[in-house]
């Protein structure tokens, strides 16, 4: 099974046995409410933590990672930064392709195998499993750190109804370090491993839709499209990242002209981001991104375009086009 999933390019496999997991980090999560608008974690919280939910008969759980590219990311002026997993063509499609091929190479060996697998959308906790498979461990910064590609790895995994033997689980290795908790602009992680997400850049330019609090946006500085602050801080990733997935590799859209952001047409952004990770912000939240780094950057260049913008109706827009105006000298315009 390994064997094939490294054919399939797969660079990371473990396994781990389809046991519940530990509900104790995401109801910590979940209790204080730093789940912020994702629902989803909530309502899925049994199905989440215990497999045979999702695949009656579930055994195993094969644990999978692929690396991606980590170039180091200052956009330079006029510009927005784009987390560095998102620079290459959108992972969910190069990672389910991978899939495809892995579940072909069993089900030829083994037909009557039933499985259920999950690249990030599935109510699946990947990091959980990674650890539990011996592929790394979660850290402090609340991603999962491998010791070969450090944290810029994605996660995928196949829950399979078949008894397979394991893999240990992968002890902690971030002891005494705790770099990646300061490093945060945001303070969004509060204790170790907990991100909360309502102060999250990430989740802010990602999944939120509509307006995002001052007190984030201001410290949003130049991340027009998630945030790695946390990644690069750790000792981990020092030296890490030169060596991706081929599909994986920055082809565009490795930071953002924010003049362009400003201007994005719906049109625009169906040609320019359909295909990619970027998609997932939607055309609304590109150009809420866009003016939230004008404003946190104090872009006085791109007055004229705020000012247009605070008649927008797109969701969080006009928002946050008066706090960006506002940002620029510093009072209420
Ligand atoms: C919700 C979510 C988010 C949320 C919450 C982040 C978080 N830390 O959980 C937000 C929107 C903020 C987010 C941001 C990012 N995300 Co995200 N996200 C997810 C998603 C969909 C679910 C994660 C989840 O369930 N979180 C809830 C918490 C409580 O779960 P958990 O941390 O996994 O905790 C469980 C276990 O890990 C374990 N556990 C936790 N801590 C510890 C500690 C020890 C010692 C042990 C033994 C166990 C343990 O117990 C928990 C179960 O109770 C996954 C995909 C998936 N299906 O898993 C991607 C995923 C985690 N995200 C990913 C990425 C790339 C990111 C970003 C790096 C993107 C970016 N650059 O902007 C940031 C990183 C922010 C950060 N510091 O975590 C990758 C992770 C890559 C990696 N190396 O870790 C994933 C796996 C997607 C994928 N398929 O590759 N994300
Ligand atoms: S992704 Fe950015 S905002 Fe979110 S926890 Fe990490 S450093 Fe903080
Ligand atoms: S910076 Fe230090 S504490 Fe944070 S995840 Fe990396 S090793 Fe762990």
């Amino acid at each position: 099974m390994k064997e094939a999933a490294r054919a399939a390019g797969f660079r990371e496999v473990g396994i781990a046995r389809a046991e519940p997991l530990d509900p104790g980090p995401l109801d910590r999560m979940l209790s204080r409410g730093a789940e912020a608008d994702m629902a989803w974690l909530r309502t899925q919280r049994e199905v989440r933590l215990d497999p045979a939910r999702l695949l009656p008969g579930a055994r195993s759980v094969l644990a999978l990672a692929v690396p991606h590219a980590a170039d180091p990311g200052d956009p330079g002026q006029g510009r927005a930064a784009v987390a560095r997993y998102a620079r290459g063509r959108d992972y969910h499609t190069v990672l389910k392709r991978k899939l495809k091929v892995l579940l072909e190479a069993l089900r030829s060996r083994d037909p009557a195998l039933r499985t259920f697998s999950s690249v990030d959308a599935g109510p699946v906790m990947e990091k959980a499993w990674a650890q539990r498979a011996g592929i790394g461990w979660v850290g402090k910064n609340g991603c999962l750190i491998t010791p070969s590609w450090g944290s810029w790895v994605l996660l995928a995994a196949v829950l399979l109804d078949r008894e397979l033997e394991r893999d240990a689980p992968h002890p902690d290795r971030c002891g005494d370090c705790s770099a990646c908790m300061p490093a945060c602009p945001t303070g969004a992680i509060p204790e170790p491993g907990l991100v909360d997400a309502r102060r999250c850049i990430s989740f802010q330019t990602i999944e939120r839709r509509g307006s995002v609090p001052p007190d984030v946006a201001d410290r949003i500085g130049s991340w027009g499209f998630g945030c790695d602050d946390c990644q690069t801080a750790c000792p981990w990733n020092r030296g890490k990242g030169a060596e991706s997935d081929p599909e994986l590799r920055p082809v565009r859209h490795a930071s953002l002209d924010l003049q362009e952001l400003l201007h994005l047409s719906p049109d625009d952004y169906r040609a320019r981001f359909y295909g990619t990770a970027l998609a997932r912000a939607g055309h609304a939240g590109l150009v809420r991104n866009g003016v939230l780094v004008a404003g946190s950057r104090r872009d006085a260049s791109l007055e004229a375009d705020l000012r247009r913008l605070r008649g927008s109706d797109l969701p969080g827009v006009a928002e946050a086009a008066a706090w960006a105006l506002s940002r620029l000298d510093g009072g209420d315009r």
